[in-house]
């Protein structure tokens, strides 16, 4: 009985890390404006481009400006094999530091989230 049981939790552990190991959340792998950068005019969009697939429904983003000023952003879209996430910015944003904060459920059925920021230049 506990020789099944020791047995059971090695199989156990071992899955989790088998399918840790297997399974690839969607990690953001590039961004437009890109992260820590400085661009001149105020993006007419944002895009993010992540290693996998996602699911529309349930990503998003919330962007903050200068003086955590929520920022008015269209509905986002998928593109680019449903792997970039494309958030129309309609206002034009004033010169200061921008931070997006992301989150995605892959088409795995995994949530990931995330934050970085881009400045505009005065
Ligand atoms: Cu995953």
């Amino acid at each position: 009985m506990l020789r099944t049981t020791k047995i059971l939790i090695a199989a156990f552990a071992a899955t989790i890390i088998l399918t840790g190991q297997a399974l690839a959340h969607a990690h953001l792998k590039s961004s437009t404006p890109a992260a820590d950068s400085t661009v001149k005019q105020s993006p007419g969009e944002i895009d993010l481009t992540f290693s996998e697939g996602l699911n529309l429904k349930f990503s998003g983003v919330t962007v903050t400006g200068p003086g955590k000023a929520a920022v008015k952003t269209g509905n986002p879209m998928l593109m680019n094999g449903d792997s970039t996430l494309m958030i129309p910015v309609t206002d034009k944003l004033a010169s200061g530091k921008y931070t997006v904060e992301w989150r995605v459920l892959s088409t795995d059925g995994h949530k990931t989230n995330g934050s970085y920021s881009f400045t505009i230049a005065p």
